[in-house]
């Protein structure tokens, strides 16, 4: 008893642990638990700690806000019993929500609409789209360290789920990324910008999913996946559409990470930020990338990230190369090397390969120092490409097909299809400064 009393005197003195963080002039300890040592006073008890941080919740979030947190469970979100406190998280009422869902064991089935101000899935969760349409808004969704926004893997059906946020952060906490995860018809759309931060020292293999048990305890980057299958891999459920993430401003890309667009759409209005360091990663041969929103005043920023390989089928393997790029009618683009991918400088160009380039009525496409290779190109009559610097718009090959990635958006593409085997020189009317190889 001694001893006890003793440690209880040295944790008051102790400034570090007498914290009064809801100024009510009760310790936080007190705040959270009457049966504290020393903590049997008046008011005690009144603050959960869902997190189990030792600190009220009421003073993690602005006043108004209830901190949510998902118990270790697998359930449905609106099931009151799987959260503490015990309340689904949804604003409409007078309070608004910040959602924490934490832990292998968290599997939580989407099968209403929530709305919340925040949704952070961490250490291998997972938020799992159900087998119907439902429509939650996030205002900003933040997935790290292994946790995951996936397809119910139970589904029989087509997955349509759609799914709204402000913004989307992947984040790679102890050196294990989060995962979004998109098949069948399914959709995001997000109002912001999608940011995905990988790993700083690239050490380990893609495809290592740290949350399947044995592996436990190594690295992997996190992963961006719009793909008809969950694995990446082609398949075709009947889906009526491909699945899509819809982004209102810029797509980042940092470091490390791992990004599968297969038979997938990306539409994108603001920068495509890639500061990807891994081409390895990133598949995206056989996926759309569409421009939707790019003006002369404020034209979109598309960064370079492949190796130069000059007119060769070499530059189409692994090589940050993509299946499709689409720009919308009007959009105005500029493609740059502006960030050095490689980690060799940028007293050498970086390019792009691209299988299929769509250029809609009235679009431009500028571009900076350095090189555009495509080998397939459709281009309407009144869309301009610009070459005011160095770069070029180059064909590798011929085209043999345009088939293999399916347009997201038929009803714009009634255009005039050229194969382009001169090169392209007519495409310069602006700037006639330079001429193509052939
Ligand atoms: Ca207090
Ligand atoms: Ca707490
Ligand atoms: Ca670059
Ligand atoms: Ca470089």
């Amino acid at each position: 008893m001694a001893l006890v009393v003793a440690t209880m005197l040295a944790s008051s003195a102790n400034p570090a642990r007498a914290q009064d963080c809801n100024n009510n002039t009760i310790l936080d300890e007190c705040d959270i638990d009457c049966l504290a040592p020393g903590c049997n006073v008046p008011g005690c008890g009144n603050s959960f700690d869902c997190d189990l941080d030792g600190v009220p919740d009421e003073c993690q979030v602005p006043t108004g806000t209830v901190l949510s947190v998902w118990d270790d469970a697998t359930g449905n979100w609106s099931l009151a019993t799987n959260w503490c406190p015990d309340v689904v998280p949804d604003n409409g009422g007078k309070l608004t929500y910040e959602v924490l869902i934490n832990g292998g064991s968290s599997i939580v089935q989407l099968d209403t609409s929530p709305v919340v101000d925040r949704l952070t899935l961490s250490n291998c969760a997972r938020l799992e789209a159900d087998t119907v349409d439902f429509n939650a808004v996030l205002f900003d969704f933040i997935i790290d360290s292994g946790a995951r926004y996936v397809p119910n893997p139970g589904a029989l059906v087509t997955r349509t789920a759609t799914l709204s946020a402000g913004s989307i952060s992947l984040n790679s906490s102890n050196g294990v990324g989060g995962w979004l995860v998109l098949n069948d018809s399914m959709s995001v759309t997000v109002d912001t910008s999608v940011t995905v931060n990988g790993l700083s020292s690239p050490a380990v293999l893609c495809g290592e999913d740290q949350c399947a048990g044995a592996q436990r305890g190594g690295t992997s980057p996190p992963v961006l996946r719009v793909a008809r299958s969950a694995t990446g891999r082609s398949s075709d459920r009947g889906s009526p559409f491909n699945p899509a993430l819809n982004i209102a401003d810029d797509l980042n890309l940092n470091d490390q990470v791992r990004v599968d667009v297969d038979d997938g759409d990306v539409n994108l209005a603001g920068d495509f930020n890639n500061h990807s360091d891994s081409p390895e990663c990133f598949s995206w041969d056989n996926g759309n990338m569409t421009l939707t929103a790019g003006t002369l005043g404020n034209p979109q920023i598309f960064e370079l990230a492949g190796d130069d390989f000059g007119a060769s089928v070499l530059g189409f393997v692994q090589n940050f190369n993509f299946g499709r790029i689409v720009l919308n009618p009007a959009v105005v683009a500029e493609f740059l090397d502006g960030f050095d991918n490689d980690g060799a400088g940028q007293g050498s160009c970086e390019a792009l390969y691209v299988s299929n380039l769509v250029l809609n009525a009235g679009s431009t496409l500028r571009l900076g120092d350095c090189n555009v290779y495509y080998q397939c190109l459709t281009a309407h009559p009144t869309s301009t490409v610009e070459t005011p610097g160095l770069g070029n718009l180059i064909q590798v090959g011929t085209c043999q097909s345009q088939s293999s990635v399916p347009a997201s958006n038929p009803s714009s593409e009634t255009l005039l299809a050229l194969a382009l085997a001169a090169g392209g020189v007519w495409l310069l009317r602006r700037s006639r400064l330079r001429t193509l190889p052939g």
